[in-house]
């Protein structure tokens, strides 16, 4: 039987929290409207918002040292996607799940296809993992994958590129997420542009087999499992690889895949310009690729990026209409809280972009007015939108306040009695 979120519940927390949150609603409104901005269209738009959870954030997370897994933790894509559905019928705005393989691979996809059907989810982008081997591998990945000096490595991992490929078409995704750790861990241990012709022949490959009307997206990540050279390790390769494969391949930005202080929201702006933002993976990062909670320590990098995003729709920038995504590790906290927290953050930041008057930010650009445009920014960055995103919740059938409502389904303590340890893997991320 299926844990769903007792609709009840909902409305009972909700009741109680109403009152309160109208008259702060109200108050916004006003406030809004001496800007001339109506508080119903910007929450109609948050309404509308959406932003996939990954798969593999269900499970917690660890790093390479430890494990600390909690209770309670879903040991399949069937349960990973029984805790996707209570985020989303809490939070009203991700009803997409972004699944991994061969982490989430089932002999028999229509059958998931039904399960997530009957939970009110769809799929979102596909991720092949061809970054760790899987048991019995006849041909390693040890030294990369698409581009490794081995063709049997490469070849394997590009069959496992179409195989996902194939397992999305029957879910109903039109995205595939390429990430690959390849590259190397002392200098001179690869030939830089030999390595990185050997990526573009297998990806041109993959590509070769992508139906015409879904995108392939090449994430880029600075560093590690390779910590000297990485084969995708900026925008800068990223773009060159998209380019070089054609106008369905596009750039995928995951936040804390870049140098520490890198001007993410520029590096946006940059592949809106030339058609080629994919996508991006939220979470937060204080020294590398931490997948911290989104927005938890950079909310201004986070409203700057959706500046840009809100922006290009403003001027219904041509080709734009990136995927968002959750990508954390969840080592600490309830997985679920995290991913509900993070999806609320994300949506913040959109709501606050939509708050700057555009016109009145480009005459102060014009005039140069530095001060004014960062004003324009900052008022725009520090208006508590909250009434917004939990009226919007209410007005979608969700939570006012998705972690006490969360807290009060009693969901992990019944899970920990539902789902006892098999000691199979959880995450990936470890
Ligand atoms: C990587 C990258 C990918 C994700 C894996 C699990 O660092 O962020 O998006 O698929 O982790
Ligand atoms: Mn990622
Ligand atoms: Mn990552």
């Amino acid at each position: 039987m299926t844990f769903r979120v007792d609709k009840g519940l909902i409305a009972e927390h909700n009741n109680s929290k109403l009152k309160d949150v109208q008259e702060d609603y109200d108050a916004l409104a006003n406030k809004l409207a001496r800007n001339n901005v109506n508080i119903d269209d910007l929450t109609a738009k948050a309404q509308a918002f959406e932003i996939a959870v990954p798969s593999w954030g269900t499970g917690t997370g660890g790093t390479r040292f430890a494990r600390f897994p909690g209770t309670g933790e879903p040991r399949n894509i069937f349960e990973k996607l029984e805790d996707c559905a209570v985020i989303n019928d809490l939070s009203q705005c991700t009803s997409r799940v972004s699944p991994h393989f061969p982490w989430d691979k089932v002999d028999d996809f229509a059958g998931l296809k039904e399960t997530s059907d009957s939970l009110n989810l769809s799929w979102d982008s596909i991720n092949s993992n061809t970054f760790q081997d899987q048991p019995g591998q006849e041909h390693s990945f040890k030294y990369g994958s698409l581009s490794n000096t081995s063709e049997k490595s490469r070849d394997l991992a590009i069959s496992h590129n179409l195989d996902c490929i194939e397992w999305g078409k029957q879910l109903g995704s039109k995205t595939l997420t390429v990430w690959v750790g390849d590259g190397s861990n002392h200098p001179g241990q690869q030939h830089f542009q030999h390595a990185f012709e050997r990526y573009l022949e297998s990806m041109k490959k993959i590509y070769a087999g992508l139906p015409s009307d879904w995108e392939l997206h090449i994430e880029h990540k600075m560093f590690e499992p390779a910590f000297y050279s990485t084969i995708i390790q900026d925008w800068g390769s990223n773009i060159l690889a998209a380019k070089e494969l054609g106008p369905q391949a596009k750039s995928l930005v995951d936040l804390g895949h870049h140098a520490p202080n890198v001007n993410i929201e520029m590096i946006v702006s940059r592949l809106i310009q030339f058609k080629k933002l994919g996508g991006f993976h939220f979470n937060d990062s204080k020294y590398g690729d931490d997948d911290l909670d989104s927005g938890s320590l950079h909310p201004y990098q986070q409203f700057l990026i959706f500046n840009e995003l809100v922006d290009a729709e403003y001027r219904k920038q041509d080709g734009f209409g990136p995927n968002y995504m959750l990508d954390q590790s969840h080592n600490v906290t309830d997985p679920i809280e995290s991913l509900m927290n993070s999806a609320e953050s994300v949506q913040r930041s959109y709501v606050c972009a939509l708050l700057v008057d555009r016109s009145v930010l480009s005459n102060y650009q014009l005039n140069n007015d530095a001060i004014m445009c960062s004003n324009t920014l900052k008022g725009a960055f520090n208006t508590d939108v909250s009434p917004i995103l939990a009226m919007a919740r209410h007005r979608n059938g969700g939570a006012i306040d998705p972690i006490e409502t969360y807290r009060a389904t009693n969901y992990r303590s019944e899970m920990a009695k539902l789902r006892p340890d098999d000691g199979g893997s959880r995450s990936g991320i470890v």
